[in-house]
């Protein structure tokens, strides 16, 4: 009976590492769809699950990714990617995630994720100040997480 519990235990952490995905968001000069959008997350929205990893994509050179502090949920998962390097974020905390691109913050290099159905932290977001750019593009972002 001794060794029942452990393996119950370990075959449900391998079902839920089983059902956990990757996403890979790409760090663009261009966007593949619009060559006039420049410094580009693609997609620069995604929605994920607890226990999902985002991998941002260093594809063109001089591009980073970070969480900006005060846009991410109380206790969520931060990060700071190295330049032109690629960074993997596995999330832990449902929430809204808003990040940028340090280098093209002016030019809105930004983007959210979402993790779960919890949009609570979206006010937070809304009420961080940003670059015209920035917050351009995170505006259009918002308007599709309300739209869910
Ligand atoms: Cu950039």
């Amino acid at each position: 009976m001794k060794t029942l519990l452990p393996l119950a235990v370990l075959g449900s952490l391998l079902a839920t590492s089983a059902l956990a995905e990757t996403y890979e968001v790409q760090m663009l000069n261009k966007h593949p769809d619009n060559a006039k959008q420049r410094m580009v997350f693609v997609p620069d929205f995604l929605k994920v699950e607890t226990g999902d990893t985002v991998v941002f994509k260093s594809v063109d050179p001089s591009h980073n990714s970070q969480s900006i502090k005060g846009m991410i949920p109380e206790g969520g998962d931060v990060w700071k990617g190295k330049m032109n390097k690629d960074v993997s974020v596995t999330f832990t905390v449902e929430g809204l995630y808003g990040y940028k691109c340090l280098p093209h913050f002016g030019m809105g290099m930004v983007g959210v994720v979402q993790v779960g159905d919890d949009t609570s932290n979206l006010e937070a977001l809304k009420a961080k100040k940003a670059p015209p750019k920035s917050k351009a593009v995170f505006d259009a972002i918002y308007e599709q997480i309300e739209a869910e």
